[in-house]
């Protein structure tokens, strides 16, 4: 802590340089706080203290950097916004993906980003707006305004029950602290921040498949029961939906959870547009010869035989129409990247029975040329330091040699492991959670990418 910042009975995340209190509480401050990393909150403006002026706030909050904006209505809704690029008073329209806005449901921050394509806010010498559409202290006045706009999909009844009354308007500056102890060096290199989260969603979002006729990547999921397949697509679902999500059913059960075949696209956002991918969920592998799923029914998966919602069979192997067996699937009906989900606190306990299993499936995803990754899920369960802490998962040896074991198991190169946490127990989004799930889909799009490049020339090749 800088010898400037105080704490006034708030803990750790939220101090003031100046002797207001703070209204936001420790416990939503820590909660804000969790969607936006490793950062600590110092109140600048205080409205019921410095005024609803629009200088007021500008003489306290400009050329600050990032700012979180907190409100208070009449009825109890606590509810504001994010940025991260400073106010200037410049008159420009800002770019600023990582721009979002959040009301408190219960204890919960629900956050609303802003939608792609939209200027996060206008930098001009009023009283901060978010897309030039919910505008705070409106016309110097203790007053929500929301006007119309395509910015952020707003809901005033859930975001503060219509009730435009502000008792009290907050803003703090959002300082990101040092990520790691200069002492100890990640073994790679992660960047924990909301920008980099904006940014890989933008990676994400703009990423278009190598080959035209392909619009959508297929990634196919496999791997024991268990290990966080289903988990995985929730996962990655919750963080564009901005919400935890649980579309695919999962838990865990004697035998796999998911029994069919199902192929999920995801959306940007609840009226957003699809995105690029699918996740394509199967039933868990299991040692023991007709259990689980068959190697035969993956085969005609990889080429694009099975269709969505197909019940999987353990002891009959999926039959294809006869018309449609006599002709190859097309390029953007097969799978163009598979990735093996592993749990972590279950590697040294893998039996030689699904090894080999996990091996001959191996080979033939190899012979077809299709791209490969393992998804090491469940590193919170294995280390305590990371449950504790899940930006100390590149510092921890224990990791490191779990993800060494997978690979040498698999035989899978070091760097195509990626180890992450699914959402499980959550109830809220968290930064640290999604930069990890968010690198390891963008790495999965880069290996489709490389799947279809090597096709693109085969094709290309005479014959
Ligand atoms: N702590 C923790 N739990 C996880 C993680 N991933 C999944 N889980 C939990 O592990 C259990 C199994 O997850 P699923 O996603 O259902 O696993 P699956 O691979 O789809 O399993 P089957 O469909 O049964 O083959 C669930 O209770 C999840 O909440 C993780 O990264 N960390
Ligand atoms: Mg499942």
């Amino acid at each position: 802590m800088s010898s400037m910042d105080q704490s006034f009975g708030f803990g750790s995340q939220v101090s003031m340089v100046a002797p207001f209190t703070c209204k936001l509480t420790d416990g939503k401050s820590k909660r804000l706080c969790a969607l936006l990393g490793n950062v600590k909150l110092s109140l600048l403006y205080k409205a019921s203290v410095h005024g609803y002026q629009a200088s007021a706030f500008h003489q306290r909050c400009d050329r600050q950097g990032p700012t979180l904006l907190v409100a208070y209505n009449r009825t109890g809704y606590i509810f504001g916004g994010y940025t991260s690029v400073d106010y200037t008073q410049s008159g420009q329209y800002i770019t600023d993906e990582s721009t979002f806005l959040f009301s408190f449901q219960g204890k919960i921050p629900v956050c609303i980003k802003v939608n792609s394509g939209h200027y996060a806010r206008v930098d001009d010498a009023g009283m901060p707006n978010f897309g030039q559409q919910l505008y705070f202290c409106y016309n110097n006045q203790p007053v929500v305004l929301n006007q119309r706009g395509n910015a952020f999909s707003v809901n005033t009844t859930t975001m503060y029950g219509n009730d435009t009354r502000l008792t009290e308007c907050e803003v703090y500056k959002v300082k990101q602290m040092p990520q790691i102890s200069a002492r100890h060096k990640q073994w790679r290199n992660v960047l924990w921040t909301a920008n980099r989260r904006a940014q890989l969603m933008g990676l994400i979002r703009n990423y278009k498949p190598l080959v035209t006729s392909v619009s959508r990547v297929r990634i196919l999921m496999i791997g024991p029961v268990g290990a966080g397949k289903s988990s995985f697509f929730n996962s990655i679902n919750s963080i564009f939906m901005g919400r935890i999500t649980s579309k695919a059913m999962s838990g865990s059960a004697g035998t796999s959870l998911t029994t069919q075949f199902r192929t999920y696209p995801v959306k940007d956002g609840r009226e957003g547009k699809p995105l690029p991918f699918v996740l394509c969920d199967t039933m868990g592998l299991e040692e023991q010869t007709g259990a689980g799923l068959d190697i035969e029914d993956i085969s005609s998966i990889l080429q694009g035989h099975v269709p969505d919602r197909y019940k999987f069979n353990p002891t009959s192997v999926f039959q294809p129409e006869e018309q449609k067996a006599s002709r190859p699937a097309s390029l953007k009906e097969k799978i163009h990247c598979v990735v093996y989900v592993i749990d972590a606190t279950k590697i040294s306990l893998m039996s030689d029975k699904l090894q080999e299993k996990i091996a001959s499936v191996r080979r033939k995803v190899n012979s077809l040329g299709i791209a490969q990754i393992v998804l090491m899920t469940k590193v919170d369960e294995a280390c305590p330091q990371v449950e504790e802490n899940l930006q100390s998962l590149y510092l921890s040896s224990y990791i490191k040699s779990k993800v060494q074991e997978v690979s040498s198991r698999l035989g899978v190169p070091v760097s195509c492991v990626l180890p992450v946490k699914n959402y499980s127990q959550e109830l809220e989004l968290e930064l640290n959670c999604d930069v990890l799930l968010l690198t390891a889909l963008q790495q999965m799009l880069n290996f489709a990418d490389d799947y279809l490049d090597d096709v693109c020339s085969m094709e290309d090749k005479p014959k």
